[in-house]
């Protein structure tokens, strides 16, 4: 609810009910803890998700931005007129453009994303800059089996659009049944995937413990939240920002740490933290190319041309489903 108010007791246990108080505490219950980094994007998550993309540190954005505006001439020719776009996630509509830009008449935009709310927002955007484009928001979790409109009458060949290496948020087997259904959905068609490459860990690091402390404000958002709808009682100085790149297993990893010996409640129960135990609250995997590309195939794609900038640190891969 809106109310800033305490909220009562059946409004707390409503909410402990809600997909976010289920996983926080099987969170909060198991050993090592770790929750799914899809609670960051609440409104406040999402508006500070949009500073991290601008900040000086965060190099992804902005390098796949200029990737994509170098690309998109050879991705338009390659995908045919009249494609259909399907974007997995309601991303940012400034990477989407750069591609209906280039394209030749495309017939319709799918974005495919869980919030209803944020998807209405990019929908009405999009229509309003592209009055002649038809956009079908698909309201669906695309981690799970997603079912598709048929293509429109005298549409082209589709094209999936996966940019921002959200695929890193994934496990290596939940990258795999990823792909696979996402070359299911776009057989004849291809998928433009963005992903991270790996590089010095110095540069890594930098990108998630930005000097501003944005990335810091993002990860103990997911606390602000618990607090708010959950009616939890984290203690926003007793717990810290850490992220670190785990090189064997080439993933950023973000944590809360418990900085003393404290207890959580969450719906009539307490949880201990040791000084020092953490939250796991993201994992973000790097990529070589050869790597993404082998994935692909083995997912069921032929990979075809990979573009990347000049310092590689970003990669943007075509991949014939
Ligand atoms: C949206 C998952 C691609 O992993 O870089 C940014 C999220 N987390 N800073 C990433 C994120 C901390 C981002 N992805």
């Amino acid at each position: 609810t809106e109310s800033t108010s305490t909220p009562t007791e059946t409004e707390t246990q409503a909410a402990a009910e809600s997909a976010f108080g289920v996983d926080l505490q099987a969170a909060l219950a198991e050993r090592p803890r770790s929750m799914s980094p899809k609670y960051f994007y609440d409104d406040q998550g999402s508006r500070l998700f949009d500073a991290i993309c601008e900040l000086p540190e965060y190099y992804p954005t902005r390098t796949e931005l200029s990737i994509l505006a170098a690309c998109a001439g050879e991705v338009a020719a390659r995908i045919g007129p009249r494609p259909e776009i399907v974007e997995f996630g309601a991303g940012s509509l400034r990477k989407v453009r750069l591609l209906l830009d280039a394209m030749q008449a495309p017939a319709r935009y799918l974005p495919i994303d869980i919030s209803g709310d944020y998807l209405q927002h990019s929908v009405q955007a999009l229509r309003a800059a592209y009055p002649a484009l038809e956009v079908q928001p698909v309201v669906a979790d695309y981690t799970q089996h997603v079912r598709l409109p048929a293509p429109l009458a005298g549409s082209g060949r589709r094209l999936g659009f996966f940019p921002g290496s959200t695929i890193g948020n994934f496990s290596p087997a939940e990258a795999l049944h990823f792909l696979q259904s996402a070359a299911g959905l776009l057989r004849g068609g291809a998928l433009l995937l963005g992903a991270d490459l790996i590089k010095q860990p110095d540069r890594l690091h930098a990108a998630y413990n930005d000097a501003q402390g944005v990335t810091a404000a993002f990860n103990l958002n997911l606390l602000v939240r618990a607090n708010r709808e959950l009616g939890c009682d984290f203690d926003l100085d007793a717990f810290a920002h850490s992220a670190f790149y785990n090189a064997p297993l080439r993933r950023i990893e973000m944590h809360l740490v418990s900085l003393c010996r404290q207890a959580v409640r969450l719906a009539g129960q307490s949880y201990e933290f040791e000084e020092g135990e953490t939250l796991h609250t993201e994992n973000s995997y790097k990529f070589s190319i050869a790597g993404l590309r082998e994935l692909a195939q083995r997912a069921g794609f032929r990979p075809g041309p990979v573009w990347t900038d000049p310092e590689r640190l970003f990669s943007v891969h075509w991949l014939e489903a």
